[in-house]
């Protein structure tokens, strides 16, 4: 009988608790959630199978992915522009390392109308010099002094069948490019701006952030191998080109865990 009497206590403290909570706590802002996914022609990358054609024709597989993501901001409909600036803004994925393709930072992202999500696929100039990073893995994405130095915003390789049914290694390659007698240097990393169409009074904190490789080979320049060769990185038009593919390889999605707004 005591027993029961002190479930009922308790029972009725958690509801008024409930009910007063209800009356007073505004969700005013919410912890935003990154998440990384890589599709080939509209399904999950199957690395390491020579099972793809790109538009030139050429059959080619993935073996490995690696890149940053860099200077994160929504923008909201009103003009606001929020930055993420968590782990100096710049983000880290490899396809094969799952604690990467996940990024919670700390920055807060306040509860409004979010009208767009923008970002950088590499490092801007002002951060990309050598020694930003000093621990694996970021720091394997070193990028040769002698040719700009910093680090690389992109690796992609893997395998095409060259002419002659050859198969030959590729290193999709991405950095800052230099001209032929390395006098100049060419600031390579592009922004990507994506819609978002978050309803006022709702917000999902989970962003979803899907790279189509297959788009990296499409627009506006059709890539082939068996022209560009499997290395690029001292091929600053080649890499001039692939950024500007790059550009249409990223796609949004915020569907998930829709927090609702108390107003
Ligand atoms: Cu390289």
């Amino acid at each position: 009988m005591k027993f029961f009497s002190f479930r009922w206590a308790l029972s009725l403290l958690s509801l008024l608790f409930l009910f007063a909570s209800c009356g007073k706590e505004r969700v005013k802002s919410v912890a935003p959630q990154i998440v990384f996914k890589h599709n080939c022609n509209g399904s999950e990358l199957q690395k390491g199978i020579l099972n793809y054609t790109n538009q030139a024709g050429n059959i080619y597989q993935v073996n490995e992915l690696q890149y940053f993501i860099s200077e994160v901001t929504f923008t909201a409909a009103d003009g606001q522009i929020i930055p993420i600036t968590t782990d100096n803004a710049i983000h880290y994925i490899d396809m094969d390392v799952s604690s990467t393709l996940e990024w919670n930072p700390d920055d807060r992202l306040p509860v409004t109308q979010y009208a767009s999500i923008s970002f950088v696929v590499g490092i801007n100039e002002a951060k990309n010099k050598t020694g930003l990073f000093l621990n694996p893995p970021e720091r394997d994405m070193f990028w040769p002094d002698i040719m700009g130095g910093g680090y690389h915003y992109l690796k992609m390789n893997g395998k095409w069948k060259a002419d002659g049914d050859t198969i030959k290694p590729f290193n999709f390659h991405l950095g800052i490019g230099m001209n032929m007698d390395g006098t100049t240097f060419y600031q390579n990393y592009f922004k990507v701006t994506l819609p978002l169409n978050i309803q006022a009074g709702t917000l999902s904190n989970v962003f979803t952030i899907t790279m189509n490789l297959e788009k990296w080979f499409e627009a506006p320049n059709v890539w082939n191998w068996n022209v560009t060769g499997g290395q690029i990185m001292q091929n600053q038009d080649a890499m001039h080109k692939a950024c500007e593919n790059g550009a249409n390889a990223f796609q949004v999605t915020h569907e998930g865990k829709d927090i609702v707004y108390h107003s």
